[in-house]
């Protein structure tokens, strides 16, 4: 092994086509038992490593980067998602910061359509009948949904995943589409969806489907509040493929028990992987365990992009997918 190659070190498994290709340029130290790193676990690494490479499951937070041991010169995070780092404490010591945007879009935006149409048409309640021995056969009133064709759809913050599930939503299922996003969406792309532009208020009242697509800032915190809950239509149901947190969950608990709106799909939670216990009891909730990105070529693809990013890095060419803060 060649000691002056830069060492990376992984902080969870990625796929091993994707080990396989980085240990050909890079000393890579693997987490073998895919056990998450304490802080500790992160502070060692940060003092012995040249490239980080963490998940959403590390909490990078500013204390760890007040330390002038570090060693860390790039943080490449795999995932799209970068609100567990503290970007503006790596930069104030100099760590670039990059991501994997773009690659996991379309699967995260089938997972999202995924969990609207389980939500819609009680999949998951169906399911849990039958593999319990309980479905005692057809009715024409058993476990009626709710139609999904033809509905309105709106997408809180048209990004790439937003846009994606918008494109899903009318090209495939004849939605109408509403967006709500703090920057200007494109004319064409507008056009393409047939979409309206409105504010937060108007798309929650008007919504069958209310999808969050937005990043997880201080802004953007519980978003999805009681008010705003209440604010959806009785039998509105919110769909959350982007963080836990832009949902306050105990609110969401009581809109659902209250009949405030009529269901919600989530893939994830403000403490993950704990669920909220209110939500388990709740049937008209399908809860998914993080996987909008989970297939076999996005979690591929999410590493190569890394790599390229600590390619990049090394022959010291901008990476293509650095990060900033994002600006209030
Ligand atoms: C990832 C995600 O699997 O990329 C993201 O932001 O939420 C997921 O799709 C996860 O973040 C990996 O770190």
């Amino acid at each position: 092994m060649n000691s002056h190659r830069p060492r990376v070190v992984l902080t969870r498994r990625w796929p091993a086509a994707v080990e396989s290709v980085l240990a050909e340029d890079f000393d890579v130290s693997i987490n073998e038992h895919d056990i998450p790193f304490s802080e500790h676990g992160l502070r060692d690494a940060l003092r012995s490593a040249d490239v980080l490479c963490p998940t959403v499951t590390d909490s990078l937070d500013a204390s760890l980067f007040d330390d002038p041991a570090v060693r860390v010169k790039l943080i490449a995070n795999f995932g799209v998602g970068f609100n567990h780092i503290d970007v503006v404490a790596a930069t104030g010591r100099d760590i670039l910061v990059t991501n994997t945007p773009g690659v996991l879009t379309e699967c995260t935006a089938d997972l999202t359509m995924t969990l609207l149409l389980m939500t819609a048409r009680r999949a998951g309640e169906g399911e849990r009948e039958l593999r319990a021995g309980e479905w005692s056969g057809w009715r024409p009133t058993h476990l009626l949904g709710t139609r999904v064709t033809g509905k309105t759809i709106g997408i809180i913050g048209a990004g790439r995943i937003g846009l994606a599930t918008a494109r899903r939503a009318h090209h495939g299922f004849g939605m109408k589409v509403m967006l709500y996003n703090r920057s200007k969406v494109a004319a064409d792309v507008m056009a393409e969806l047939g979409a309206e532009c409105c504010d937060l208020e108007s798309l929650l009242s008007r919504a069958d489907f209310v999808s969050l697509h937005c990043p997880s800032t201080p802004e953007t915190r519980h978003l999805i509040n009681a008010e705003r809950l209440s604010a959806m239509q009785p039998h509105a149901i919110l769909i959350n493929t982007a963080r836990g947190d832009v949902v306050d969950e105990s609110a969401l608990v009581e809109a659902l028990k209250n009949r405030a709106i009529g269901g919600a799909g989530l893939d994830v939670f403000e403490r993950e992987p704990q669920v909220f216990r209110g939500l388990m009891a709740l049937p008209k909730v399908v809860l998914l365990p993080h996987m909008g990105s989970g297939t076999e070529e996005t979690r591929v693809a999410m590493g190569l992009c890394a790599v390229d990013n600590i390619r990049a890095f090394f022959a010291s060419r901008p990476p293509p997918d650095r990060v900033d803060a994002i600006q209030p």
